[in-house]
C-alpha cells in the first residue's frame, strides 16, 4: 500500500520543471533548478535537462500548462528518461495528471529532500523524524496515490468502495503519526536528560546552509571525524564535542544544513534535533561565500532560524571558502593592488551588516583559523563572565 522508501533509483535518468512565477526572474529560477540538480544527484539520478514555464497561475491540473507538459512528453519518450521532477511542491493529483500525460514517474522538491534524509539517516531518532515528516506528506495526498480510482471513473471518486480504502489508508497513516510521535518524545526524554547533564559549558552551535563546510569547520576546530562532503545533507545527526580553549571548555556542535523550501514537515519533525541550536549560547553562521547565491542562502537559514525561536543569540558569521571565492572571481589579469581593494570591499560590506560579528576564512587551507579560535574564545568567555561572575577568577 503505502510507501515510504526510496523514490529513486541509483542512475535513473531525471529532467527537471521549474516555473518562473510572477515575481521571479528567469536566472532566479535557473539556480534554483541547478541546486534541484545537485540533490537529484545526490540521491542518484542523471539530471538530462531542464525545462522552465513563465507562469501567471499554476494550472490546477498539471500545473505546467498543457504546451509545456506535452514538450516534456514528447522529449522524455525519445529518450528514456524515467523521471520528473518539480521545483516546486505539487498535490497528489498533479502528480497523478502529470503521471499519467507523460508516462514516467514524478516527483516534487519536498519528496526528493524526504528522500535524500530517508537514505541519510541513521539514528533511531533521525530515522523516527524522517518517517514521520515523510507520513505527513503523505497524508494529504493519499486520494491522489490511489491509482486504481481512475478506474472508477469521473463523480464517483468521493464515494463508494474507493473512498473506504482511502479511509483505511488514513486511518493508518495517521496511527502511524501518532506512534512516531510518542517514539520521539521518548528520544527526546533521554536526549533532554543527557543535554542538563552538560552543566555550565558554553555551548556553541554550527548552522548554516547546507554544503557550507560545517562538518569540515567542525573536525577542525574539534579534532573529530564527521563526515564531510561534496553532496547535500551529509549530516543530519547533531554531533557535539568538547573542545578546551586556554582552559575555557565549550560543547561545539554540528548540525543538520538548512536549504530553501526545505519541506515545513521536516523543520518541525526535526525541531529536537535543532534543540541543540535553539539552546546554543552562541551560533557560528558557515556562509559558502564562494557559491553564487550566498546571499540568498544568508537569508533563508536566517529566516529559519527565526521559525525556530533561535534568531536572537549571540551570532557570529564565518564566510567560508575564501580559496575558492578567491579562484572564481580573480582571473590572472589582475593586479595585486586591485584584488586587494575588492577583497577589502567585500569584508568591509560584510562587517558592516554583521555589526562586527564576521570572520572570513579556508577550512580547506586551513587559513584564519587561529583568529576564528580567538574569536570563539573571547565571545564564549565573555558570555561565561556574564553568567556566571563568581566563578570567573577560577579560568583567569
Ligand atoms: N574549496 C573549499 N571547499 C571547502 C571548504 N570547506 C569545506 N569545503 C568542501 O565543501 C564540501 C561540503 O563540506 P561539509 O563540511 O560536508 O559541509 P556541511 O555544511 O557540513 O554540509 P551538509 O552536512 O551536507 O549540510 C566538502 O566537499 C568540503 O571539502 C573551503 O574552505 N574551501
Ligand atoms: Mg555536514
Amino acid at each position: 500500500m503505502l510507501d515510504t522508501t526510496k523514490k529513486i533509483k541509483s542512475e535513473e535518468r531525471a529532467v527537471l520543471v521549474g516555473v518562473v512565477h510572477k515575481d521571479q526572474t528567469e536566472q532566479q529560477v535557473q539556480e534554483y533548478l541547478d541546486e534541484l540538480a545537485f540533490l537529484a544527484e545526490t540521491a542518484g539520478a542523471v539530471c538530462v535537462k531542464k525545462f522552465v514555464q513563465k507562469l501567471g497561475h499554476p494550472d490546477s491540473k498539471t500545473y505546467i500548462g498543457k504546451g509545456k507538459l506535452e514538450e516534456i512528453r514528447n522529449y522524455v519518450q525519445s529518450r528514456d528518461i524515467d523521471l520528473m521532477i518539480f521545483d516546486d511542491e505539487l498535490s497528489g493529483s498533479q502528480i497523478t495528471n502529470i503521471e499519467k500525460g507523460s508516462g514516467i514517474k514524478v516527483i516534487d522538491r519536498s519528496d526528493l529532500i524526504l528522500d535524500i534524509f530517508a537514505r541519510r539517516a541513521k539514528t533511531a531518532q533521525a530515522k523516527a523524524q524522517v518517517e514521520l515528516a515523510q507520513y505527513q506528506y503523505i497524508l494529504p495526498r493519499l486520494r491522489g496515490m490511489w491509482k486504481h480510482l481512475e478506474r472508477l471513473g469521473g463523480g464517483i471518486g468521493t464515494r463508494g468502495p474507493g473512498e473506504t480504502e482511502i479511509e483505511t489508508d488514513r486511518r493508518i497513516v495517521r496511527d502511524k503519526i501518532s506512534l512516531l510521535r510518542k517514539r520521539l518524545v521518548e528520544i527526546d526524554k533521554q536526549a533532554f536528560t543527557q543535554r542538563k547533564e552538560r552543566g555550565e559549558f558554553i555551548r556553541v552551535a554550527l548552522v548554516g546552509y547546507t554544503n557550507v563546510g560545517k562538518s569540515t569547520i567542525m573536525n577542525l576546530l574539534s579534532k573529530s571525524e564527521v563526515l564531510a562532503e561534496n553532496k547535500l545533507f551529509a549530516t543530519l545527526d547533531t554531533t557535539t564535542r568538547k573542545i578546551v580553549y586556554e582552559t575555557t571548555p565549550f560543547l561545539l556542535s554540528d548540525t543538520v544544513g538548512f536549504i530553501r523550501k526545505l519541506p515545513h514537515h521536516l523543520v518541525e519533525s526535526f525541531k529536537s534535533t535543532l534543540d541543540e541550536v535553539r539552546e546554543a549560547d552562541i551560533l557560528l553562521h558557515i556562509v559558502d561565500i564562494s557559491h553564487p547565491a550566498h546571499e540568498d542562502q544568508l537569508g533563508v537559514v536566517n529566516k529559519t532560524l527565526q521559525e525556530l525561536n533561535a534568531f536572537d543569540k549571540p551570532m557570529l558569521t564565518i564566510f567560508n571558502k575564501m580559496d575558492l571565492y578567491i579562484k572564481n572571481t580573480f582571473d590572472e589579469w589582475l593586479d595585486e593592488s586591485t584584488k586587494q581593494q575588492i577583497l577589502e570591499d567585500l569584508k568591509g560590506r560584510w562587517v558592516h551588516e554583521t555589526a562586527g560579528n564576521a570572520i572570513f576564512i579556508s577550512a580547506l587551507e586551513r587559513t584564519n583559523i587561529d583568529e576564528l579560535r580567538q574569536t570563539i574564545l573571547d565571545k564564549g568567555r565573555e558570555l561565561y563572565r556574564i553568567r556566571y561572575p563568581y566563578k570567573t577568577e577560577f579560568f583567569y
